[in-house]
């Protein structure tokens, strides 16, 4: 066989594999976020078998950009053992006590890293357009190539099969809405849907993204800013900590419910 040949068909044969062993998760997570990704790296380590469906190139969410393109962002002290658990560098901001600054290409790269390393699958340039509903339980994902979708090409998707559902889609919610839409799900919120995020707030949203991350349905969790703007809280501007404690948070109540 030629190199060229030898090149193409491992690459082939590989993604199929992987792509393959992901069609049955015990978790299936949507957006690679960085809540998504603490909580990927997280359910991995506890033997969860857990992946990552992400519509973008690049995983890591609104968290490259840092604050309005200048590439640092802030975190809290509570959320600095998450930084340190993915050596993470930090320094303290000057005058402004229990609060840091961080690089944000650093943070994206290194939580990616972690996510994958710690046996988490992540699936770039899928988008995320539907959920498998049956018997009414939420159980699983309707897949498509993100080009697919942005060219809008007439294309059938595949599906994904798993126990759990994490909504890490950030600001617009895209799973919690799909699930009142479609599958006219009650979430667990006053009016049963979506209620929408308030303006912002910086320590209300940072708190109030931890105390939101919770199930909405039966097998369907959210986690940082989808989770916030699911249950109407405030948003926060480029600082961190919330969206991570977050994606421990989650993590913690999926693993829960797997007995680990
Ligand atoms: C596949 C999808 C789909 C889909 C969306 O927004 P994120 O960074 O997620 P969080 O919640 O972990 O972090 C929020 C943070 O980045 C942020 O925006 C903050 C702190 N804002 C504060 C403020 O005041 O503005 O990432 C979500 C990811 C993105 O990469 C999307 O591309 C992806 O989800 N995604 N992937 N299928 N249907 N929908």
């Amino acid at each position: 066989m030629s190199i060229e040949n030898v090149i193409s068909s491992a690459i082939v044969r590989s993604f199929s594999a992987k792509l393959e062993d992901a069609l049955n998760l015990d978790v299936a997570i949507v957006g690679a976020g960085p809540s998504a990704l603490v909580a990927a790296r997280d359910l991995a380590l506890k033997g969860v078998k857990v992946a990552i469906f992400e519509r973008k190139l690049a995983p890591g969410g609104g968290t490259w950009g840092g604050g309005m393109l200048f590439n640092e962002v802030v975190v809290q002290d509570s959320a600095v053992g998450i930084l340190d658990s993915f050596k993470i560098h930090h320094k303290p901001i000057a005058g402004a006590d229990g609060y840091h600054t961080l690089d944000s290409v650093e943070m994206a790269s290194a939580l990616i890293y972690g996510a994958v390393s710690a046996g988490a699958k992540i699936f770039n340039s899928i988008s995320v357009e539907d959920i498998v509903f049956k018997n009414g339980k939420v159980n699983g994902l309707v897949i498509n190539w993100t080009p697919v979708e942005r060219l809008g090409m007439h294309v059938d998707p595949l599906t994904v099969i798993s126990e759990v559902l994490l909504d890490g889609t950030g600001h617009p919610s895209e799973i919690l809405h799909l699930a009142t839409e479609k599958a006219q799900i009650r979430l667990d919120t006053e009016t049963g849907k979506v209620l929408g995020e308030k303006p912002m707030w910086v320590d209300s949203g940072e708190e109030s993204t931890v105390e939101n991350t919770r199930e909405y349905f039966p097998g369907l969790f959210a986690c940082g800013m989808s989770a916030n703007n699911t249950a109407g809280g405030y948003r926060m501007g480029p600082i961190f900590g919330g969206m991570m404690l977050s994606g421990e948070k989650v993590a913690k109540l999926i693993a829960q419910r797997f007995g680990k």
